[in-house]
């Protein structure tokens, strides 16, 4: 009965260039002429050439870094910092439409997500941490905290830009100056941002751009002269770099993989429970960190929850990212299409049962219907991997004790749900979960002011309010 939208015209609210370079120094310069493409994972089509940094390029990066931090903004009052913050923040907030085509048209997520989310939340992020920087006495850490110096901060592409606000806002709120790494998927926003910069008058050298790859990652990470290392991505490159730091001046706080248990006891308000499953699961194409990838419901509820999800389910729509209908959008990468895939095989070959929605997907680009795993248990490896894609695992408990017991049963600790409308049981329940966050009867919301981050190998450290500031000050 739906009949698609597609908006040619907001393509043309952007003007993406053929090439860019590395944003060092206020500038963009074309570093050593290594160059990779970042493709649309909607339509596969190029989108543009891509400069490559190699350590060279890092260190020239670095060097404008250290520059701008001991001449310019270490020096700055914290008021001073705050104005150039709030004046990005507002710039972010006028160019909102077209940070949140591009980042639709590279990321591949539905434009009502990158326009109601991602961009604005972003904003908010400057917003936020500008509110901070003549007021970093109160954030905990004695009367005259200092910054680190130069951070090196490597993001993943789940949320360009609202990644980068995350990093850059408190670094250079408390007078850090930074080097940024953007995934090689989705360099687009960050250097939209750029421009950014330069239309805020930025000091040259307080902001640095480096694209490239995991090498270029690394080199940033490892540069000696870069005091402070912040990485969101996977567990296995977090464990690298914690190798590569140990031992040296770096401070580093790592944001790593999730396994989020969703937990709907059988006194939730069952709708609500289940739009919060689906915002859970499939927001973002579940592309997120703090995802609830695990559902665990008790067993007397479980039929009629499960039945109206698939029904929840059944509404969703899947496609093109730039229409304003669209609920679920593209893979971000083939890369990410076909672990997503490998895993959801290995979910069936373990024994679990599979049921996708039915839905015709586009023949270019990268897609994955929305898909749930019912009978998962402790054993089967989508129990315990992060997917990271439209994929819920469904397991049953009977007794609050056991919920906890299983969803604590994961080598991550990022997120959790509760569900439930008896306040006690909430309050019992989320006192037991090893999560970083725990939201009850709602899912995924974010605010500045809250701090974000892991425990276990879901990594250290915190981002988001006043604990974000810790990060960046000494
Ligand atoms: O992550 P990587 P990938 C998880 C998710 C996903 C898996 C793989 O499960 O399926 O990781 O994704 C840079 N030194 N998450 O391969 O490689 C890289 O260029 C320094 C969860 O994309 O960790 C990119 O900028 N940097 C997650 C960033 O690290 C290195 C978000 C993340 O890429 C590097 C993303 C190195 N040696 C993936 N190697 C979350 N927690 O939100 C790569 N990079």
């Amino acid at each position: 009965e739906f009949e698609y939208s597609p908006a040619p015209e907001a393509r043309t609210v952007v003007d993406i260039k053929p090439s860019y370079g590395l944003f060092v120094n206020g500038e963009f310069v074309d570093g050593n002429g290594r160059s990779f493409k970042t493709v649309s994972p909607s339509t596969e089509e190029v989108l543009a050439e891509i400069a490559e940094a190699d350590e060279a390029d890092v260190d020239a990066a670095v060097k404008a870094a250290r520059r701008a931090y001991t001449r310019v903004w270490s020096k700055m009052s914290g008021a001073e910092r705050g104005k150039y913050l709030f004046r990005i923040a507002r710039i972010l907030q006028e160019r909102a439409r077209e940070f949140a085509v591009l980042e639709s048209i590279d990321n591949g997520k539905p434009i009502k997500e990158s326009r109601d989310v991602d961009v604005p939340l972003a904003a908010a992020h400057f917003f936020y941490y500008a509110g901070w920087a003549d007021k970093l006495e109160y954030a905990g850490l004695g009367p005259a905290p200092q910054p680190l110096g130069v951070a090196g901060q490597v993001i993943p592409w789940n949320f360009p830009l609202l990644m980068l606000a995350w990093k850059i806002a408190p670094a250079l709120a408390c007078g850090n100056t930074v080097v940024l790494k953007p995934a090689e998927t989705t360099p687009l926003t960050a250097l939209l941002f750029a421009e950014v910069c330069q239309q805020a008058d930025l000091p040259p050298g307080v902001v640095n751009i480096v694209t490239g790859a995991g090498e270029t990652g690394r080199a940033v990470v490892g540069h000696p002269d870069v005091d402070k290392v912040a990485f969101t991505g996977s567990t296995e490159v977090g464990k690298a770099i914690a190798r590569t730091v140990a031992g040296s001046r770096k401070k580093v706080t790592l944001e790593l993989g999730g396994k989020g248990a969703n937990i709907v006891f059988d006194d939730a308000p069952v709708d609500q429970a289940v739009e919060g499953i689906v915002n859970g699961i499939f927001f973002n194409q579940g592309h997120v960190c703090c995802a609830g990838s695990r559902l665990l419901v008790q067993e007397s509820v479980a039929d009629d929850v499960l039945t109206r999800l698939k029904r929840r389910m059944s509404t969703l729509r899947v496609g093109d990212p730039l229409d304003k209908n669209t609920d679920v959008g593209a893979i971000n990468s083939a890369e990410q299409l076909a672990k997503i895939r490998e895993l959801s095989e290995i979910g069936e070959a373990d024994g679990a049962g599979r049921w996708s929605v039915e839905c015709e997907l586009p023949s270019t680009g990268y897609w994955f219907a929305p898909t749930i795993f019912t009978g998962v248990t402790q054993a089967h490896r989508i129990a315990r991997e992060e997917i990271f894609g439209p994929v819920l695992s469904v397991i049953t408990f009977r007794t609050p004790k056991e919920a906890v017991e299983k969803a604590n049963n994961t080598p991550f600790g990022l997120s959790a749900g509760v569900w439930s409308d008896k306040g006690s049981r909430i309050l019992w329940t989320a006192s037991q979960l090893r999560a970083g966050v725990v939201w009850s009867n709602t899912f995924n919301k974010f605010d500045p002011a809250s701090p974000f981050g892991g425990y276990k190998e879901s990594g250290y450290g915190r981002e988001g309010g006043r604990h974000g500031l810790e990060a960046y000050l000494r």
